[in-house]
């Protein structure tokens, strides 16, 4: 029997949902970093297995959004509630059972979708230490499962792949096989960009960066790939900290991107990084959409 469908991966910020997809894949397809709001687009990561095909919706992290630009972070997560067959809801054991955790688990209450609860990073404590956050977690909502996992280790990944098969409804095969995310190079690009920019800088300025990758060549002949990419900040004084002194800052992001684009792409890349000023763009409509920040993406 052929199984497949809509694997939505749901929960507060930095519980590790883009470190499982990356896992799950076996491709870093989704930029991971120790600090909350990484992930702010639904990330598509697509999983063939001998008798199914399982399409993982990588999505931002929930929580309190104040900002325009927050907002739409997490309405792109909570679409995933509509679109999916099946939810994993991921909490992370070292920090127990947060607030927020149980607002999601609120917003669940009225969906039919079985929710799979993932006990994430397991390799951080011990194992007596995880049974009280199960217990605590099922007394609040009826998981159809319940998995203790690491993204990071790969523990229980494969015991988590056997029950989202059994969930699933019989189905067909969505996607070409070769198919493992729904997101553009440029896309993948713009955001290896801005992983580097939320690893080195500080503060504010992880959170009002956007990157839009302005072109993206690929020379098949000498397998180089020349990319003009903008990093847009939203205030002048964050101009200065980006580029740094004598250009410093900038060609340390510009450095580890490309290491990680030529891993990541399999060829040479020739990199050249622009900053411009885009007056408060996380409160622009006009300007998230332009930088690819919709609910329906
Ligand atoms: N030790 C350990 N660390 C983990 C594990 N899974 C994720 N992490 C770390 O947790 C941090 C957050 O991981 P992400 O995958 O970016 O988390 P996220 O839930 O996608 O975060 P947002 O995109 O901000 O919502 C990173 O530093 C990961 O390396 C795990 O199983 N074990
Ligand atoms: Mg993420």
């Amino acid at each position: 029997m052929f199984k497949s469908g809509f694997i939505g991966i749901i929960g507060r910020p930095n519980v590790g949902k883009s470190t499982l997809l990356n896992a799950i894949i076996g491709e870093r397809i989704a930029i991971t970093t120790h600090k909350p709001q990484t992930t702010r687009n639904r990330i598509m990561g697509i999983k063939n297995i001998e008798n199914g095909q399982l399409i993982f919706l990588d999505t931002p992290g929930i929580h309190k959004a104040t900002t325009p630009l927050n907002q739409l972070m997490v309405a792109t997560a909570t679409d995933t509630f509509r679109s999916a067959d099946i939810l994993l809801f991921l909490v992370e054991v070292p920090e127990g059972v947060h607030h927020d955790d149980k607002l999601i688990i609120d917003s669940l209450r009225n969906i039919r979708l079985p929710v799979i609860l993932l006990i994430n990073k397991i390799d951080l404590v011990r194992k007596e230490n995880i049974l009280p956050v199960i217990d605590q977690l099922q007394q609040l909502f009826s998981f159809a499962e319940i998995i203790p996992i690491s993204a990071m280790t790969g523990d229980g990944i494969p015991v988590l792949i056997e029950q989202i098969w059994k969930l699933l409804p019989e189905g067909p095969r969505y996607f070409p096989d070769d198919m493992m995310t729904d997101r553009t190079e440029r896309f993948i690009a713009a955001e290896i960009i801005r992983e580097k920019i939320i690893l080195l800088t500080h503060q504010e300025i992880p959170y009002t960066t956007a990157v839009v990758v302005d072109s993206f060549k690929e020379d098949e002949e000498k397998n180089l790939i020349r990319i003009q990419a903008t990093i847009n900040v939203s205030k002048d004084s964050q101009k200065g900290i980006l580029i740094g002194k004598k250009g410093d800052m900038l060609k340390k992001i510009g450095t580890r991107a490309r290491t990680d684009m030529e891993k990541f792409f399999a060829a040479k890349i020739y990199l050249e990084l622009f900053v411009r000023v885009r007056k408060d763009w996380t409160h622009d409509t006009r300007m998230l959409k332009e930088f690819g920040y919709t609910e329906k993406t």
